[in-house]
This record gives C-alpha cells, sequence and structure tokens, in this order.
C-alpha cells in the first residue's frame, strides 16, 4: 500500500483569485487519477485554493500523512508556486518521489524539468499515473511508461517534442467525487428568468462529456491537445456519473459540449431516461448553436441554464485572424438564438495588448448595444508549448511569462502604457456589469448573496486595475512604443 497526496497550488495572481471569488471548481482531475489506480492504496486530495494559509496547510498535511508519493496539478501561473511546493516536499521528505501532470506539465515539459520532481506526467493522467504508481509499488524505476517523462538525466528531449495523445475517452474510469467535500465548490450560476431570491452561488460539481474540439483557433491549444477531433464518453458512463454526483449544478469541463449532435441527442435522451434532473452550464461556439438550435432546445428541457460562448472579438478582421470560423453576425445570432430558448448566454471577449483607446472604446459600445448580457474580458496571449509562443518569446517583457499566464496579463508589450491598459480593462470589466441580467432585470437575490457578488467584483475589478503591479517596476509606465512613438501603435483593425 502505498500513501499518495495530490495537491491542487493556490495561484498568487490576484486576477487568478479575483476569478476564484466568483468560481470554484472541484479538482475533477484527481478524481479520474484516484479512480485509475487500485483501491488497497490511501490517497487524498488537497485543495490548497481553498485554504487562506496554504503554505502552512500543505506542511502540516504533510507531517501528518508523511506520502510516499506527491502528485501536483498546475496550470502555467501556477508552475511556480508547484515547483515551490516540490522543493518543501523534498526538504521535508526527502525519500518522497513527486511527480507533476496537468496542463503546464503537458505543454512545457522542459519547464518541469527540475531536481525537485522525479517524474512529469503528460497528457491525460489515467493510464501513465496508474503505471507509475504500479512500478513505485513494486520499488522498480518507472521506465518506459507511455506519457511518463523522467527528469534530469533521464529527461527525453525528443519524447517532451511530441504531443501526448488523448485516449479514447471511453477507456476512462468514473471519477470518484468522495475525496473532497463537495460544498467547497460554487459557482455564480447565470439563468434567463431565475426565481426570486433563487441561489445565485449554489454547490456546483464539474463533469466532462467529451475531449477535444474540430476547430483550429489560433489562440486556443485545445486543436494540439486534441488533434482537432472531438472524443465522447460513452452516453451511458456520462449518465451514470452525472446521477452519481451528490450536487444539482454541474459545470461541464467540455471544450465544446454540442459539436457532435448525435451524441447530445443520445445523451440527453439518456439523462431524460435514468430521471437525472440537474441543472447545466455548458461550452459551445456560436456557429454550433446556430447549426443545432434543436440540440440546444432539447437540452433546455433537461435542465440546460447557461451557455458559455466564446464571442472573442468585436470585428470580423479580428475573427478572421485568429481563424475563428465565425462572425459578429453568427455571434449575434447565437445570442439570440439562446435568448429565444430561456437560456443564458456567457459571452467571452478577448483584448489585444496593441489595443488603443479606440479600440476599448468600440468594444465598449459594442457590449453595450447588445441585450444585457454575462460577459467576461481577458486578454488575448500566446499559449505555452505552441509555436506561437516560443515566436512571441523575444517580445515577451519579462523573461519567463509562465507565472503570468493566465489570460488576464499582457505578456507582450502593450501599446498603452501598462497601468493604463489594465486600467481600462477594469472600466470594461465594471461597465459591463451594469450590463448584466441580474442588474438590469433586478432579480430578487439573497441579500448575503448580493453583498458576496458586489465584493467580489470590486476585489475583480481591483485585480486588473492592479495588475501592472505583477511586472517590474521599470515596465509599469511603459509601453510598447519608443520615445519618438514608434514601435508598436494601437492600430485600429477595421472590420
Ligand atoms: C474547465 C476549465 C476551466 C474551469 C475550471 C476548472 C477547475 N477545476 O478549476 C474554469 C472555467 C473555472 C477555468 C478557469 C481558468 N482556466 Co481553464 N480550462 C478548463 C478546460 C476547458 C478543462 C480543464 C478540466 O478541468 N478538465 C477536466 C480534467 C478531468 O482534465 P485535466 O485537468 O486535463 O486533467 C487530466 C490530465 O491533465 C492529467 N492530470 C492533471 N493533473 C494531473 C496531476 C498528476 C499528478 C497526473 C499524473 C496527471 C494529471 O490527468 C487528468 C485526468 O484525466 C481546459 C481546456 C483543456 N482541454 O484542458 C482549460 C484550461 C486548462 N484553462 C486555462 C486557463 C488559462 C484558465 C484561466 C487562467 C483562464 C481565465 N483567465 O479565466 C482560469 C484559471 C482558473 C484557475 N483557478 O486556475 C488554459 C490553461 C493554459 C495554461 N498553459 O495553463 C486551458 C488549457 C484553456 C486554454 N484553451 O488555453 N478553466
Amino acid at each position: 500500500m502505498m500513501r499518495i497526496l495530490l495537491v491542487k497550488p493556490q495561484a498568487h495572481l490576484q486576477t487568478v483569485l479575483g476569478l476564484q471569488r466568483f468560481q470554484c471548481l472541484e479538482p475533477l482531475e484527481f478524481g479520474y487519477l484516484a479512480a485509475a489506480i487500485p483501491a488497497e492504496h490511501e490517497i487524498r486530495v488537497l485543495d490548497l485554493r481553498l485554504y487562506r494559509w496554504a503554505n502552512s496547510a500543505f506542511e502540516r498535511e504533510l507531517a501528518r500523512f508523511r506520502p510516499d508519493l506527491v502528485g501536483f496539478t498546475a496550470y502555467s501561473h501556477e508552475s511556480g508556486a508547484m515547483k515551490r511546493l516540490a522543493g518543501k516536499v523534498h526538504q521535508l521528505l526527502p525519500k518522497t518521489r513527486i511527480v507533476v501532470g496537468g496542463h503546464h506539465a503537458t505543454v512545457a515539459p522542459g519547464d518541469c524539468n527540475i531536481p525537485d520532481i522525479d517524474y512529469i506526467v503528460r497528457g491525460e493522467g489515467c493510464a501513465p499515473f496508474r503505471d507509475l504508481v504500479a512500478a513505485l509499488h513494486k520499488g522498480e524505476e518507472p521506465e518506459g511508461i507511455a506519457n511518463v517523462l523522467l527528469t534530469g538525466e533521464g529527461f527525453d528531449a525528443m519524447a517532451a517534442a511530441n504531443w501526448p495523445r488523448y485516449p479514447d475517452p471511453r477507456t476512462l474510469p468514473l471519477p470518484r467525487r468522495d475525496l473532497w467535500d463537495s460544498r467547497s465548490y460554487y459557482c455564480v450560476w447565470v439563468c434567463e428568468n431565475p426565481r426570486d431570491w433563487q441561489a445565485l452561488y449554489p454547490r456546483v460539481a464539474m463533469a466532462r462529456t467529451s475531449y477535444g474540439c474540430k476547430m483550429t483557433c489560433s489562440f486556443c491549444i485545445v486543436p494540439f491537445l486534441s488533434g482537432t477531433t472531438h472524443m465522447p464518453r460513452l452516453v451511458e458512463v456520462v449518465a451514470e456519473d452525472l446521477a452519481n454526483t451528490p450536487v444539482d449544478h454541474i459545470y461541464f469541463a467540455d471544450d465544446e459540449n454540442f459539436i457532435d449532435e448525435q451524441f447530445g441527442f443520445e445523451l440527453a435522451e439518456e439523462l431524460e431516461k435514468r430521471g437525472v434532473r440537474k441543472r447545466y452550464f455548458a461550452w459551445a461556439r456560436a456557429t454550433t448553436i446556430l447549426r443545432y438550435p434543436e440540440l440546444m432546445r432539447r437540452w433546455k428541457e433537461i435542465g440546460l441554464d447557461g451557455v458559455f460562448v466564446g464571442f472573442e472579438f468585436v470585428t470580423n478582421a479580428e475573427l478572421k485572424a485568429v481563424r475563428k470560423g465565425g462572425t459578429i453576425s453568427h455571434n449575434e445570432r447565437a445570442l439570440d438564438t439562446l435568448r429565444s430558448l430561456g437560456i443564458a448566454c456567457h459571452a467571452a471577449f478577448m483584448v489585444r495588448p496593441e489595443y488603443g483607446y479606440a479600440e476599448f472604446e468600440r468594444l465598449r459600445d459594442y457590449v453595450n448595444a447588445l441585450p444585457p448580457v454575462q460577459c467576461s474580458f481577458t486578454v488575448c496571449t500566446p499559449s505555452p508549448g505552441t509555436a506561437d509562443y516560443e515566436a512571441a518569446r523575444p517580445s515577451f517583457w519579462v523573461g519567463d511569462a509562465y507565472d503570468l499566464h493566465d489570460c488576464m496579463h499582457p505578456v507582450t508589450p502593450t501599446a498603452l502604457p501598462l497601468r493604463e491598459f489594465g486600467e481600462l480593462l477594469a472600466r470594461q470589466l465594471h461597465e459591463a456589469s451594469r450590463h448584466n441580467p441580474l442588474r438590469v432585470e433586478r432579480h430578487p437575490i439573497r441579500p448575503w448573496e448580493l453583498v458576496r457578488a458586489i465584493a467580489a467584483e470590486k476585489r475583480y475589478e481591483q485585480a486588473f486595475r492592479q495588475l501592472y503591479r505583477d511586472f517590474p517596476r521599470e515596465l509599469w509606465d511603459w509601453s510598447g512604443r519608443d520615445a519618438t512613438g514608434a514601435g508598436l501603435e494601437a492600430t485600429p483593425i477595421s472590420g
């Protein structure tokens, strides 16, 4: 029997911590990993996002549990925190082995090749983790396991250069959900026509029905991860997973929920047949919504409350430049379709570091002219692991941009002074929040949840206003233009 501790680090960026005040979702990845290994092993999940004093919570758990193996997961912005925690394990428990997996390990394995880490798992983790644990359990060195890299002298740079392929999701186990307290996870829940006093922050579980997307938008990493294929899980298995989930609100972790029409209808059928009654929040492209309105209607019938739609930009030229495969008109019509079906739309926009006053103004006017809709705004940044990221590397304004990769920090120089860029983003967030249906339509909200949401909004805006502080001081008021005004220009893109 081995003692295994799975750890999710706490983010250091205020932007991410701000976002977490609106939504904090289950560490579902650990549910899958735990289900993949024999039950004889003792396994614990430590989600450091939930702790005020994360470092002491971590050290306390190490001292109490004394794990044989510690597994870390991390997005790129958490990679620095993950490495520091790995160093702590080596210092306190030198015999404990350390494995890292998750998104950062997948896209930047070379960055994880450090003495404090023993193994790097890339891509989907169930089979590699199962084989790694089996080898360590037998006292063998885990060599030759697909998608597991050794660190140090054994690091295989050739293997690290290839993208791991995602396995057939039908081979994956049902995730274990008994390793965390579902009451700790929540999300501000959007829906059209909410009931009076309906919970704004319900308990939320996460579930994945499929993996991948067929599109090749240039800003997105998913085409690289999934090889532009969409792979659904088995309908019966997803339905069983959802039926067993002890929570009524489900936030899907798919890349695209409805791009496979037949799967979408079959899953809806199966859920209805089993009497699974949950509320759902899903992800879909505008073009998918327009192509399959009947599928959206069907999902509305079985509980679909909201859909995250990547609007991305407000000009066709920008959409074309990122190969979005859709237009402004698709976005607007998708919004109308969702609203007519009584499904809330979360419209996600991006700004580019090159934006100047005119572009921010154009975005503001566009959003204000939409019907009331919940919006979010991120910064279009190249994805670690892609050629675009490497090409942009020389122009990064800080050497190692991984720690800043939260799609909210511009990693390449902004045309406007950095401080002003953050201020305009904060103002955009503020203005869009006035346009949120919850505000416009004035549904009665439980007072304590209202206070919580308003405080979250303020902290989030503040995080954008102060994001310049995450950069070296000399960059705070610096922009991409040199003293003559030449260099990066805030050029409007006509569309
Ligand atoms: C759902 C999702 C979210 C959810 C939250 C999920 C959560 N649990 O907190 C929400 C919407 C809140 C979210 C927010 C953000 N997200 Co997000 N998100 C996703 C998405 C679509 C799926 C991730 C997921 O949960 N999958 C389900 C689980 C089961 O799979 P998994 O995490 O991949 O885990 C498997 C393997 O990776 C591996 N594995 C994972 N960990 C470990 C550990 C060990 C030890 C081992 C052996 C294996 C292993 O095995 C697991 C089991 O199958 C991905 C896209 C994608 N396809 O990965 C983006 C993605 C991960 N998100 C991303 C980003 C940037 C963000 C944000 C920063 C964006 C923003 N500005 O809003 C925030 C940050 C949130 C935070 N607190 O850190 C980027 C990460 C890029 C990077 N280089 O880090 C991705 C890849 C999207 C993208 N297109 O670029 N996200």
